[in-house]
């Protein structure tokens, strides 16, 4: 049997694709991976090193912080500083971007946003989180700092994007616009085989994901959807299922395999839903686009919104084409 190939030399093997890739964004997933590795081995042993629970903070956007947050944002951070190929980084627990000014980051090409660790609400309960990741080249000149305006690009700039599943098994899924290959990793050699090469949603899918506790406050739209969804309107002549864990990443890789519909909409008080654009929509939108899938806010592409801030949140919905095609409807003919 041959050996599959790990997900160093894949990256390596790929560099060729990108001419004008010089390495960097080769040692920058090499440092992402050995990140994923780190906050792989804290998750593992959560339950045993008393790193479960919450600290007596809230990010940015006023959530508590739960220790393992904090723990996978200072290993991401540290990791990435350690190198030279990103002048910056922008994290959903910080409230402003950290700019890395050493001499060795003088010349960097790249930022990069990071979600530390998504889903930690559902930690404590051992239900899968995930790190989600955004590579972006830098708009400022090398040679200077990074500014705010590198980070708040659209997400059609995006060179890279991915996610970490620390699920039944850990998995690193990540497309630089070449397709979407997914590597599980192997705890006993401590790497990660190409398991899921060339991932694509399934043409139709007969899931839906959302948190149908917030169905009073949702657009009539989203409403009407969802009961067109709990109809027999599947190929099957049956209503579609419903799955939600509570964790986008988890949510998200479960419908890209199977096919099917995330949603987390606008609501009467959420006007912008809760996922946040730069750290959660527009990774999964690059993901889900080279999988042959869709993304949007319903009326608009996610990946050609503008960001005005950091941290702002859109509503998202994403799957199989067909699918969010479908929601598109359903949300114009009711608006
Ligand atoms: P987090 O990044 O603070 O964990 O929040 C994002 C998470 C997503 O993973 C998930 O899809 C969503 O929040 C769940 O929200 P809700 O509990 O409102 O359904
Ligand atoms: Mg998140």
């Amino acid at each position: 049997m041959q050996r599959p190939i790990t997900l160093g030399e894949f990256i390596v093997e790929n560099q060729k694709d990108f001419p004008y890739a010089k390495g960097d964004l080769t040692a920058l997933l090499s440092s992402i991976k050995l990140a994923g590795k780190m906050v792989n081995e804290k998750i593992n042993k959560a339950g045993l090193s008393q790193i479960l629970g919450k600290m007596n903070s809230e990010n940015v956007q006023g959530e508590v912080q739960a220790k393992l947050d904090i723990i996978a944002n200072d290993i991401f951070i540290s990791t990435l500083k350690a190198r030279g190929e990103i002048g910056g980084l922008a994290s959903e627990e910080l409230e402003d971007i950290v700019i890395f000014d050493d001499d060795i980051h003088k010349d960097s090409k790249y930022v990069i946003l990071i979600d530390p660790l998504d889903g930690s609400s559902n930690i404590d309960v051992d239900i899968t989180v995930g790190t989600i990741f955004s590579i972006y080249h830098r708009i400022s000149e090398p040679g200077t700092k990074v500014t705010q305006e590198d980070f708040l690009q659209k997400g059609e700039n995006q060179v890279a994007a991915g996610y970490l599943i620390y699920g039944t098994s850990t998995m690193l899924v990540y497309t630089c616009g070449n397709g979407v290959n997914g590597f599980t990793f192997d705890p006993g050699i401590g790497s990660f085989f190409l398991s899921h090469p060339n991932i694509t949603f399934p043409s139709s899918g007969i899931i839906y994901s959302v948190n149908e506790g917030n169905y009073i406050h949702f657009p009539t739209g989203i409403k009407k959807l969802i009961k067109w969804m709990q109809e027999l309107n599947t190929e099957e002549n049956r209503p579609f299922t419903a799955r939600y864990t509570g964790s986008l990443v988890a949510d998200f890789h479960r419908n890209m395999l199977m096919g099917g519909l995330y949603l987390y909409p606008q609501g009467s008080t959420a006007p912008k839903g809760k996922l946040r654009l730069l750290y959660e929509c527009n990774p999964m939108a690059f993901i889900a686009e080279q999988a042959g899938g869709r993304a949007t806010d319903g009326e608009q592409r996610i990946m050609e919104i503008q960001a005005t801030e950091l941290h702002e949140r859109a509503p998202f919905i994403c799957g199989n084409s067909e699918m969010v095609s479908i929601a598109e409807k359903f949300i114009a003919e009711n608006k």
